[in-house]
């Protein structure tokens, strides 16, 4: 499964971790490296200096090439994107914006930028920029969320850029991935199934909470606030609908938002707090080792697609 992907990034398999906020820290970014994908450390909302010590911490445990992940909503992004480049990062993504104003400085320090794109748009103009190729992220996603489903979104942008493109939004096996690569995808990113790898830290109720997840069991809040966020519905994602129904102002629903992910990820509290996940949670049924879940996936695509 050599692609321009696993070329341009130097990696086995064509797999890549999500930089998802909180809960891809630096275990579970290594984890997937030494497992021949690209792991990804996630600065959510974090500030530039604790995503420096993610990075050391990742170099003590693996030789591997690993990313990072800017969440463009941080108030902190313009010092991170600093971060990267001073600790020689070789991989950033970026996502919830547009990444154009750090462009040349990660270029000019040799660093691969893939910006996470929800438009055809947007990934043209991220081609112009110079990105070394795109995240094409469907709706089927958790978190912060565009509004085009993955099946239609990635062949819409693989048809109009010349770098390669990423599949993400709903993949979690073989299935999902051998179906991106049918749709013109060079490799695929996968968030929900890598929350519940071995190796990755989120409280246990969080993982629980996937494991039990149905296909149904998502929902989008802040769709009136211009940052739609799928997440499992709970008490929160229902409170929230109820006030973004009453027309509630965003300095509300802000309120209501602010820590909740960390009141999931590291207090366990899935009732009050947020558990992004993605519309495929249900088809992840077991705590996993990252090697595992990347050889599962990989030999099924492959058997699949009917290459060695
Ligand atoms: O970024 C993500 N997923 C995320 S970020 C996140 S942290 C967060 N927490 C609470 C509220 C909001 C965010 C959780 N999940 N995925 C990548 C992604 N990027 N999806 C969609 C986009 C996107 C959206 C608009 C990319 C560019 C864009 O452009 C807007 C512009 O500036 O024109």
């Amino acid at each position: 499964m050599k692609t321009r992907i696993t070329e341009l990034l130097g990696i086995e398999y064509p797999v890549i971790q999500g930089g998802m906020a909180w809960v891809a820290e630096y275990n579970l970014a290594a984890a997937v490296s030494e497992a021949g994908g690209l792991g990804i450390i996630g600065a959510g909302g974090a500030p530039a200096e604790f995503v420096r010590e993610q990075i050391k911490k990742a170099k003590e445990v693996t030789d591997k090439p690993f990313g990072v992940n800017i969440m463009l909503m941080n108030p902190e992004a313009d010092a991170i994107a600093q971060v990267i480049v001073d600790e020689g990062v070789k991989v950033v993504t970026t996502g919830a914006g547009n990444p154009s104003k750090y462009m040349d400085m990660w270029k000019a320090a040799g660093v691969k930028v893939i910006p996470v794109v929800a438009s055809v748009a947007m990934a043209k103009l991220m081609e112009r920029g110079g990105a070394d190729a795109v995240v094409a992220e469907g709706m089927e996603s958790g978190g912060h969320i565009g509004s085009t489903t993955t099946m239609a979104l990635v062949p819409q942008v693989v048809d109009a850029v010349n770098i390669p493109v990423i599949a993400a939004g709903g993949i979690a096996d073989g299935r999902g991935m051998a179906a991106a690569f049918m749709l013109g995808a060079e490799a695929v990113q996968i968030g929900t199934r890598f929350v519940v790898a071995s190796e990755c830290v989120v409280h246990d109720n969080y993982k629980q909470q996937l494991v039990k997840a149905k296909d149904i069991d998502s929902a989008v809040t802040g769709m009136s606030t211009g940052h739609p966020v799928r997440s499992i519905r709970n008490k929160m994602t229902k409170e929230y609908l109820r006030l973004e129904k009453e027309g509630a102002d965003f300095m509300e629903l802000e309120k209501l938002t602010l820590g909740s992910l960390r009141k999931a990820v590291v207090e366990g509290d899935v009732v009050n707090g947020t558990v992004m996940a993605g519309q495929i949670a249900g088809l992840v049924k077991k705590e996993q080792p990252c090697k595992e879940i990347i050889t599962e996936i990989v030999t099924e695509a492959k058997k699949l697609m009917g290459v060695q």
